[in-house]
């Protein structure tokens, strides 16, 4: 039972991992979005990279550039805290 429940999780795992990359741009951008409606407590400095971070994001995850958009996208969620 032990055994069959790690199998099972190994092959979620196995899968979660394929499909996170694709997917993770638009979650990303989901919470970038989220976090910038809610009035975050940035400079206007702060917010003009956060938006030009999303954006460069969006581009490169239209691309097909996953890699690198979830990278950019990193540092949008980092200046906001998120
Ligand atoms: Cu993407």
């Amino acid at each position: 039972m032990k055994k069959l429940s790690r199998c099972v999780l190994g092959m979620v795992l196995a899968g979660m991992s394929a499909l996170a990359l694709a997917y993770h741009c638009p979650m990303d951008m989901k919470q970038i979005d989220e976090a910038l409606s809610k009035n975050p407590s940035l400079s206007a400095e702060q917010l003009a990279e956060v938006k030009q971070l999303r954006a460069e994001g969006e581009a490169q995850h239209k691309a097909g550039d996953h890699a690198s958009s979830v990278e950019t996208l990193a540092k949008a969620k980092q200046l906001l805290g998120i």
